[in-house]
Order: C-alpha cells, then sequence, then structure tokens
C-alpha cells in the first residue's frame, strides 16, 4: 500500500528522473545508443530501485502512467539536446507487459515523439522474453505496428523465459539482448558459459538479429564476447547508467 501511494504522490512530485546506460558497438570504441532507466528519489526512503517499484505498479495498473510519463521525459531530453546542437543516438525504452496489452499504446507512442519532433529511428522498444512470448498473439500486433511507424525493437533479458523460437522468428524484431546471468559467468576458463553465449549469438544471427551482451563487467568479458562475434555490449565496464546531461556531453565531448 505504501508504495502505491508513495508512487502517486511520486508522480504529482516529479520524484522520478531517468538514467542513461551507453550501448557500445562491440569494439567498444563508440556509443551506439542507450537504455533510459526509470529512478524513484523518495523524500524519506531514498532511491527506490525499479525492481522493487515497477512490479508494484504493474498490479496497480500505474504502470501505464509511469510508462507514458518515461517516453514523454526521453522525447523532451532528445529535444534538448538537438535544440543544443548537440547529436543525438537512440534511446531504448523498456516497455511493461502491462503497457504492451495497453490498446492505446501504439497511438500514445505516435503522439508523444510527434509533439517532441523527435525521429522514429531515433526510439526503440524493449520488450523483456518473458512478456513477449506470456502474449505472443498481442505481442506480435503491437510489435507490427511499431515496426510499421519505423521503431526498432529488442527483445529484453533473453535466455532467462522460455522462447518459442517459432515466435522469436514470427515477431522479427532488430536487437536480441542476452540476459547478464549468460554474461557474469563469461570466462576464459568456463567453457561451458562460452558455449551458451556462442549458441545464443548464432541463433540470434541465423534471425537476422543484433545481439547486445548485458552486464559486461570485465575487460575479458569484452574481448570473448569480442571473438564471438557479439555486436553491442552494455555493462559497467563502459558505462554506468548515468544522467542524461552526462549522456550527452559523453556524446558531444566537443561541444
Ligand atoms: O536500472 P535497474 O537495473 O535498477 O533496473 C531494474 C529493472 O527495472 C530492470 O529489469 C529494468 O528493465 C527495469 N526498468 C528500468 N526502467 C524501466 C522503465 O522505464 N520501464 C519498465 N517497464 N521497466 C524498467
Ligand atoms: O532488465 P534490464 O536489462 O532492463 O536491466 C537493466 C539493469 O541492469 C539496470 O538497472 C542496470 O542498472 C543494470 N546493469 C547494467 N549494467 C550492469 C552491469 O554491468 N552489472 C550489473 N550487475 N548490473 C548492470
Ligand atoms: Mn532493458
Ligand atoms: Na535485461
Amino acid at each position: 500500500i505504501s508504495i502505491q501511494q508513495g508512487l502517486r504522490a511520486g508522480m504529482e512530485h516529479d520524484q522520478f528522473f531517468l538514467h542513461y546506460q551507453p550501448k557500445f558497438d562491440c569494439s567498444g570504441a563508440s556509443i551506439v545508443g542507450a537504455e533510459a532507466l526509470l529512478r524513484w528519489r523518495h523524500p524519506e526512503l531514498g532511491l527506490i530501485s525499479p525492481a522493487e517499484f515497477i512490479p508494484v505498479a504493474e498490479k496497480s495498473g500505474q504502470i501505464l502512467a509511469l510508462g507514458q510519463w518515461v517516453l514523454e521525459q526521453v522525447c523532451r531530453e532528445m529535444r534538448a539536446w538537438q535544440d543544443a546542437g548537440r547529436s543525438v543516438a537512440p534511446i531504448a525504452v523498456n516497455l511493461s507487459q502491462i503497457q504492451l496489452r495497453s490498446p492505446g499504446l501504439v497511438e500514445d507512442i505516435l503522439a508523444t515523439k510527434r509533439r517532441h519532433g523527435i525521429a522514429p529511428d531515433l526510439l526503440m522498444f524493449e520488450i523483456t522474453e518473458s512478456a513477449a512470448m506470456e502474449n505472443a498473439d498481442e505481442t506480435r500486433k503491437t510489435v507490427d505496428r511499431l515496426k510499421a511507424a519505423g521503431f526498432a525493437l529488442a527483445i529484453d533479458d533473453f535466455g532467462t523465459g522460455y522462447s518459442s523460437l517459432s515466435h522469436l522468428q514470427e515477431f522479427g524484431v532488430q536487437q536480441m539482448k542476452v540476459d547478464r546471468a549468460f554474461i557474469r559467468t563469461l570466462a576464459e576458463e568456463n567453457p561451458q558459459a562460452r558455449s551458451i553465449v556462442t549458441a545464443i549469438i548464432r541463433l540470434a544471427h541465423a534471425l537476422e538479429m543484433e545481439v547486445v551482451a548485458e552486464g559486461v563487467e570485465t575487460p575479458e568479458q569484452l574481448r570473448l564476447l569480442q571473438e564471438l562475434q557479439c555486436d553491442q555490449t552494455q555493462g559497467y565496464l563502459l558505462g554506468r547508467p548515468m544522467s542524461g546531461d552526462d549522456f550527452s556531453r559523453l556524446l558531444n565531448p566537443d561541444v
């Protein structure tokens, strides 16, 4: 109850903000985009993790308002960066399965990006494997409409849920994000972990998807991912979640 009431007050009193975690190409040399990550600074409880409050917001239905705020804020910040003459990179927004099932989702997304004058290729959407598979027929309809509008999509946390390979093929999304559980154990002396990541990367490539490794924390993991032809990486080694201003400066070191 208290988190649920707190969420309402938090939205009224601007207690939410976004962090951006950069995504790099696999050489680690260039930033190819970022993921927007929701943060809540509660006046008494301090910083509360989305892992704690998103499930509550999903149960109460508040995730719809919160998700709309995230999208609005991403578009607002990107517009400000562009107006300041900075270059921008595509930002990925996480969609909850409640949002995916909400009939107005695609219209809301289109209206929001139009209001802020954001090109569709500057936004992408991440859907967890479990959300996508749980309601595959509905997911597919929403995915098709988002793709038709020019947005890229990613399957998030891949490997932790159970995927139907035929659904995965039908969705035809651009990216697969390998869950960090598989990257955590990736090391020279762990051939089994390496085999699993190899198999996931081959599967993604066979489906013509780009592969993003999540949770890359060591140079060894990065080197192994390069050997395995992974396309992009995200993780504390190269970039932690940071403020929009810091992300924009990282992208524009000379501006
Ligand atoms: O950023 P962090 O690792 O604390 O995120 C924890 C979880 O919360 C992750 O699973 C992440 O995908 C999820 N999350 C973060 N921001 C959002 C958001 O804006 N919307 C949704 N639905 N989930 C988010
Ligand atoms: O489920 P999703 O992939 O959206 O979750 C993203 C979450 O993972 C964010 O909350 C972010 O803080 C966290 N994260 C990002 N990079 C790393 C990393 O290298 N190690 C760990 N342990 N967590 C990470
Ligand atoms: Mn994600
Ligand atoms: Na993930």
